[in-house]
């Protein structure tokens, strides 16, 4: 039973009022470990490893008092002396161990784990910088280290260690660990997070640059390094081998002291694979199996393939991994040799060479190996899975087609509703309980209210109260004066051609010409871009740079600003989706067709009442199922339709532009004088000609029809009425976006746990 924070401050001598912020910080954080150490954890037999290069775990301290089940007597606890929650969480530093989607999808799966009583664990590696934060100086993007770790932590040090071999040295490992609360559960797991004694913070030199070839002091320092060049190209084998030479030590030994022989190693463990970056555990699971354990080669293979599934986060060919086989020799040559058996095996029973783990130039392809050697293939939403059964990975279905399965992406409502948008978790608390906490089903009976004026008018208050908050938020911690009375249009996610935030660009860009026409909108519109580019992706640091550009232009011209502004808020992370999200109108959700493998935020902002404006593409297909097609907007080019276009070379971005008038001033628009007297001409003319003359992520071919039907969204917002029936439908049926429904189906189908 946990005892009142108050109990426990007046247990120290300690008396709320006089503690100043910080100090309270630092009492919260040891009143939830010594809760948490005195949970015992979870015991069951067959355990999961949920192994990721990535996890977005965002702030600890809310998430952590709402699972304990204390959050609003804490909050009450501190209003009542004169403190305010939200002053207390800002001091919390976010961690930034995951790029986007695949690491925050990690941080929600293993809450859900608890929350479940699965005996399930993240294991991965404790980056000190993190991935770099974001500044913006001169409307571009630069980098700097993101120092989160302090002192003081949520990291709990453990006294494992493990030697983890390389070509020409040995690192030792230390693991730290994190203590994941399920909601309202009495048993725990850990996220794992590996890491090297050596490590050298004065490597670091300019923004995020450092010596990539001193391993021993650099392996933890970043999350994905620039891998442009081949010494970040090694530093990623090194990490990631070190990540899954540690996580099979552990489940090895962990196996061991709960009975198992070894040969029976796969009742004790199952180990999911998320996305290739951790596929090196298959081999290394081998290597320790035969040479620390007397197994022969047969045996541990025969062992392995049964305790392992794969996940397949994308369908981009240049995010597939292939490591070429001279790299691998140069950082763990003891791993060729059994890859190489592997292949062997492998091109003894499949003829076909595109099947093989190793190709004609020597690369081995990480995917593949998963494939033939894990008990389970899955995609993260039904569309990414079809394509991977019928396209992707068409000859991999036809070998092996009961392996392939789906499991659609989900997310916690514990963070994403009850935490991020507390006034609206209390009001569907007064109008339908509060079981959708731990059965997200129940929101269905929502939809007996969808009509009921009443509730779209508490609706409506407390989607204004989320733009005061935010509006307070942005201007305290971000610099930007936000209008709270305006329509809130939010794009946010990592900068990615695919993601066609340029679409949206050229929209910003045809609103403001129909405004300087004299086209006033009946309402005015904000639309609020946030995402980080990698720093080697230069057209994706072009679309940041544009946007940056047309936000000085536009929110400075006084003949435009009462109507339309735009912001691209710095250094976008979970706690700024947090404050984005409950505050958001309208979910930008436009990918081109068949490249989003699922979409995680399009689920947030479903759950927060925005409606998706959305092409039907990954989860977007399912949440339209669900919610109904009246409920939400989309438009452009099926999957099916493009998939054709790039078999037959069939787009061509100039018959678009050509094609009408709208398009092709809009497109004009970024070489205007205007624009490059606050923008950088080199970077708008080669965004410009990459439009014009390439295109490969055809942000033209939708273009059109995304203008007309964002038009009627706006129009359609003014009949408050409808607007909130739709609202309400979403919200009722985000139910089957619960992680704990992905993570259910996960240990029903897959882990047997
Ligand atoms: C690969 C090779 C070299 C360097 C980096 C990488 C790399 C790094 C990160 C490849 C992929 C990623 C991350 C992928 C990712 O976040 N995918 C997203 O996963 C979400 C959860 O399943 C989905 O919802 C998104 O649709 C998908 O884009």
């Amino acid at each position: 039973m946990t005892k009142a924070f108050t109990t426990y401050l007046a247990n120290k001598g300690q008396d709320l009022a006089t503690l100043t912020n910080e100090a309270i910080y630092q009492e919260l954080l040891h009143y939830v470990k010594d809760n948490a150490d005195q949970m015992p954890k979870n015991q069951a037999k067959r355990k999961v490893y949920y192994i990721s290069a990535e996890f977005l775990i965002g702030k600890l301290l809310s998430n952590n008092l709402i699972n304990l089940g204390v959050y609003q007597e804490v909050k009450e606890a501190l209003a009542a002396a004169g403190k305010n929650i939200s002053e207390i969480e800002d001091l919390e530093p976010e961690p930034s161990l995951g790029n986007g989607g695949l690491g925050r999808l990690a941080s929600c799966f293993i809450d859900s784990m608890s929350t479940l009583g699965i005996n399930g664990e993240g294991v991965g590696l404790n980056y000190h910088f993190g991935l770099f934060k974001q500044v913006f100086k001169d409307n571009q993007q630069a980098a700097e280290p993101n120092d989160w770790i302090q002192d003081e932590s949520w990291l709990v040090p453990t006294d494992v260690h493990y030697d983890v071999p390389f070509k020409d040295f040995t690192l030792r490992s230390r693991l730290d660990r994190l203590d994941i609360l399920g909601y309202q559960k009495d048993t725990k797991n850990y996220l794992n997070l590996f890491d090297i004694d050596g490590l050298n913070d004065g490597l670091i030199e300019d923004g995020i640059t450092f010596d990539k070839t001193k391993i021993k002091e650099n392996l933890t320092l970043f999350l994905y390094p620039d891998d442009s060049d081949k010494a970040g190209e090694l530093l990623r084998i090194y990490q990631q081998y070190f990540m899954v030479s540690n996580s099979a030590q552990l489940l090895i030994d962990e196996a061991i002291e709960r009975g198992s022989t070894v040969r029976d190693l796969a009742d004790y463990a199952y180990v999911q694979i998320n996305d290739t970056h951790p596929s090196m555990v298959i081999p290394e699971l081998i290597r320790l199996l035969t040479t620390q354990h007397g197994l022969d080669f047969e045996e541990a293979v025969a062992i392995v393939r049964q305790m392992v599934g794969y996940t397949n986060h994308t369908i981009l060919a240049e995010a597939l991994e292939k490591w070429p086989l001279d790299y691998l020799n140069e950082a763990v040559p003891h791993l060729v040799a059994i890859i190489e058996k592997l292949n062997d095996m492998i091109a003894k029973e499949v003829s076909n060479p595109d099947l093989h783990i190793i190709d004609q130039s020597g690369r081995v392809h990480m995917a593949h190996m998963d494939i033939h050697f894990a008990t389970s293939v899955n995609g993260v939403a039904a569309l990414h899975t079809e394509i991977l059964k019928n396209s992707e990975l068409k000859d991999f279905y036809e070998l092996y087609p009961d392996k392939f399965n789906n499991k659609t992406n989900g997310i916690t409502f514990r963070r994403w509703l009850e935490f991020a948008n507390q006034d609206l978790a209390a009001y569907l608390k007064e109008l339908i309980g509060d079981d959708y906490l731990t059965d997200a089903t129940k929101l269905e009976a929502l939809s007996a209210f969808a009509d009921d004026k009443a509730v779209h008018a508490k609706l409506d208050s407390i989607k204004h109260d989320n733009k005061l908050r935010l509006k307070r938020y942005l201007k305290d911690n971000k610099g930007i004066d936000l209008d709270e009375h305006s329509i809130i249009d939010t794009q946010i996610k990592r900068f990615h051609e695919y993601k066609r935030q340029q679409m949206n660009a050229l929209y910003v860009i045809h609103k403001y010409l129909e405004i300087k026409r004299g086209n006033l909108p009946k309402r005015k519109l904000t639309v609020i871009f946030g995402g980080k580019a990698a720093p080697a992706y230069i057209i994706a640091q072009d679309v940041i740079h544009l946007i940056l550009s047309l936000s000085e232009l536009i929110n400075n011209d006084p003949q435009v600003s009462p109507y339309l502004n735009v912001h691209l808020v710095e250094n976008y992370n979970v706690t700024v989706a947090e404050h984005l999200i409950p505050a958001s109108d309208i979910s930008e959700q436009i990918s081109l067709a068949s490249k989003e493998a699922s979409g995680t935020g399009n689920m947030k902002f479903m759950l927060n009442g925005a409606l998706t404006l959305g092409t039907m593409d990954g989860a977007n297909v399912e949440i339209a199922e669900l919610a109904g097609m009246d409920n939400i907007y989309t438009f452009g080019k099926d999957s099916d339709t493009i998939i054709d276009l790039y078999a037959n070379q069939g787009y061509t971005a100039r018959d678009y532009y050509n094609g009408d008038e709208r398009i092709k001033e809009a497109v004009d628009f970024i070489l205007s004088e205007d624009l490059i007297a606050v923008g950088n001409k080199e970077r708008l003319e080669r965004l410009y000609h990459e439009l014009l003359n390439k295109d490969w992520f055809m942000t033209l071919i939708d273009l059109a029809e995304y203008i007309d039907i964002k038009e009627t969204m706006l129009a359609d917002y003014e009949n408050r009425e409808d607007w909130n029936q739709k609202v309400v439908h979403n919200i009722a049926k985000a139910g089957f976006f619960s992680s704990d429904r992905t993570i259910a189906q996960y240990n029903q189908d897959i882990w047997h746990s």
